[in-house]
């Protein structure tokens, strides 16, 4: 279920998820941390109102959901976070997807992809992403928050 934090008039950004992030603080909290979805949620939110901009947050565990979501930012984001997950190291659906925005796209993970399994240090996200953030838990949400923002200083919409 995706929630809009909207006040100002701005798009807001949208912050999308992938499978199992749902389950977050729940399962291996040594790779992954305690800190829930719905807390990374709230953060993202209070950060974003801090660079005056609200947020769209969501989570799908289906592939088609994700992609349609994605495309959801080409007309209603001013920029689009993404933790696509296991998809991340996987879809070309999600990568075409991503092509077609003309908005910023920043790519994050809690943990850093590069340091683990090699099937995870490939990503199709990174081909159709403005620049990657990893490895820093739930402040790699409130870097890319922080990049997007800097990206877009001065822009109205
Ligand atoms: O580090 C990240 O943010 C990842 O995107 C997380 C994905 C993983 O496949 C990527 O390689 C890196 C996995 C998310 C699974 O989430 C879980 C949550 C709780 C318990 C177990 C898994």
């Amino acid at each position: 279920m995706a929630k809009n934090t909207s006040k100002s008039n701005r798009l807001p950004i949208h912050i999308l998820n992938g499978p199992n992030l749902n389950l977050l603080g729940k399962r291996e909290p040594e790779i992954y941390g305690r800190t829930t979805l719905a807390e990374i949620e709230k953060a993202c939110a209070a950060r974003a109102r801090s660079h005056g901009f609200s947020t769209l947050f969501a989570q799908s565990n289906k592939e088609g959901e994700l992609v349609e979501m994605i495309q959801g930012a080409r007309t209603g984001a001013s920029a689009l976070i993404l933790n696509a997950a296991a998809y991340t190291h996987t879809s070309v659906a999600v990568l075409d997807a991503l092509k077609m925005l003309s908005v910023p796209v920043i790519e994050v993970h809690l943990s850093n992809p590069a340091r683990r399994e090699d099937f995870r240090h490939k990503s199709y996200v990174a081909m159709g992403a403005t620049g990657t953030i990893a490895g820093f838990g739930l402040n790699s949400y409130m870097l890319a928050i922080d990049a997007v923002a800097g990206l877009l200083k001065g822009k109205k919409k």
